[in-house]
């Protein structure tokens, strides 16, 4: 009986697992094929994983006005405000831990020093100089876009290509190997500037009373709609997450050749992230909430696979939802409010990894860092992951604010893309615990305000 129950309510977190199982095991097996796929073949066989990624982030755009708008509105003014406020001091302050428990571990483990083989940027080409303070700018003006339906579905993207070479000693001989890559500056909607928009009139409607609250009573329905869909698109999860999973596989380059480079770069960044995600958070959760914080775990396990399989914490901002609305309870009024947020500038997995990923770059390139440039990339990685989007290999774009902050070649990171796409899936994955326990974290810091206010479906109308 009891073991019916659980398989009833964990079906579909096993059908996910299931999926990124097969998943790679059929990528593996159909990288092997003789021939290779065809690129046609390839763009059919990855079509179901699109399906799942495009479906998600359809959702996006109308569950984060819905839920920030009613989120706002169903908390008065001061109450949003500290909410706000406690949400923002966990983001920051968990980013700066990830960023010092990276440094830690890079200056410790000093993965550049230990390959055998050396590297030398030789002939660098970037079309396009990405540089911190233009990033910074662009921050700002994305915080504040002039034209709301320009913002939404995203304006132009500036493509910067990187190439790198580096020798690799085998035994006796020496090859020199040459990377290049092109990275596109895209980041899909402008996310951050709907944001403040959103917030800005989700704070006014709250305020305007009675005369919003046909408007609010809009949203409201609009987010349970949205969630109803959400929910539709989660049963299929599980196909789409094997099929992106083996996609990718298929369509890897052979790291072969830099795997001497970067293989201890790549344990480096897992541990870093391990130990944020499965001994950090759990202590801050415990600490402060006063529950098992394995089983909150457990109960986003489901959106930390589909942050695994889409490489997106925007495209899983609504199975977050989902997992801690439906399966841990957390009140609606604060996952509406902080996840949208969190899920776009709290990235404690992304800023960990622009961290170890410059303080590696400098090592390869015996280029010795002072503590004031180890502080200047601490606050460029927080800075870069705030302002990287929440889609695949974003942070990889944004690596090159740290670099460039701190005068190491931008160009090696066609070094360490050979290993991007899979640390891409670890680093998001914790994106999105970072941004549930935020939201476990500020529902209990917030018990006061959340007592006072009645949320709008609890209201119990007593029979005449
Ligand atoms: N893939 C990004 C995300 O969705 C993280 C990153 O690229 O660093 O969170």
């Amino acid at each position: 009986r009891i073991c019916l129950d659980i398989l009833k309510n964990n079906i579909l977190l096993i059908f996910l697992i299931l999926g990124m199982v097969l998943g790679i095991v059929m990528g593996i097996a159909l990288r092997s094929l003789n021939p290779p796929m065809t690129t046609t073949q390839l763009r059919y066989f990855s079509l179901p994983g699109d399906l799942l990624l495009r479906m998600l982030r359809m959702m996006i755009l109308p569950l984060i006005v819905s839920s920030l708008i009613t989120g706002l509105a169903s908390l008065d003014a001061n109450a949003s405000g500290k909410l706000g406020g406690r949400a923002v001091i966990y983001y920051f302050s968990t980013t700066i831990i990830a960023v010092i428990l990276g440094i830690v571990l890079v200056v410790s483990i000093k993965p550049g020093e230990l390959d055998r083989s050396t590297t030398n940027a030789t002939g660098t080409q970037t079309d396009d100089s990405v540089n911190a303070a233009d990033t910074a700018l662009d921050l700002v003006y994305n915080m504040l876009p002039d034209n709301l339906v320009e913002a939404t579905f995203r304006s132009a993207k500036t493509n910067y290509r990187v190439s790198t070479s580096f020798q690799v000693i085998n035994g006796t001989n020496t090859s020199v190997i040459t990377r290049t890559a092109v990275l596109d500056k895209r980041d899909g909607m402008n996310i951050l500037g709907v944001l403040v928009f959103t917030i800005a009139l989700g704070v006014v409607l709250s305020r305007l009373g009675e005369r919003a609250k046909i408007i609010v009573l809009f949203f409201d329905g609009l987010n349970e709609a949205v969630m109803k869909l959400v929910y539709l698109v989660i049963w299929y999860s599980p196909i789409g997450v094997m099929f992106l999973i083996a996609a990718k596989l298929i369509a890897m380059e052979d790291i072969g050749e830099t795997v001497q480079k970067v293989g201890m770069y790549t344990v480096t960044v897992l541990a870093g992230l391990g130990i944020h995600s499965l001994i950090i958070l759990p202590l801050i959760y415990l600490i402060i909430v006063r529950k098992n914080p394995f089983k909150f775990l457990y109960g986003v396990l489901q959106a930390l696979v589909t942050a695994f399989g889409t490489s997106s914490s925007s495209a899983t901002l609504p199975v977050t939802f989902n997992c801690l609305e439906e399966k841990l309870g957390v009140d609606k009024r604060v996952t509406r409010f902080v996840l949208p947020i969190g899920a776009t500038i709290n990235m404690d997995g992304t800023a960990l990894y622009e961290a170890v990923a410059a303080i590696f770059i400098a090592q390869i390139n015996n280029i010795p860092l002072d503590i004031g440039q180890i502080i200047t990339i601490s606050l460029t990685a927080t800075l870069a992951s705030i302002g990287a989007a929440g889609i695949p290999q974003a942070g990889l774009v944004t690596m090159a604010i740290v670099l460039t902050a701190v005068n190491l070649p931008v160009d090696d990171i066609a070094l360490i893309i050979t290993v991007d796409w899979f640390l891409d899936r670890f680093r998001t994955a914790v994106n999105v615990l970072g941004d549930s326990i935020g939201a476990g974290v500020v529902e209990k810091l917030s018990h006061q305000q959340l007592r006072k206010e009645i949320p709008l479906e609890s209201v119990e109308i007593d029979p005449i």
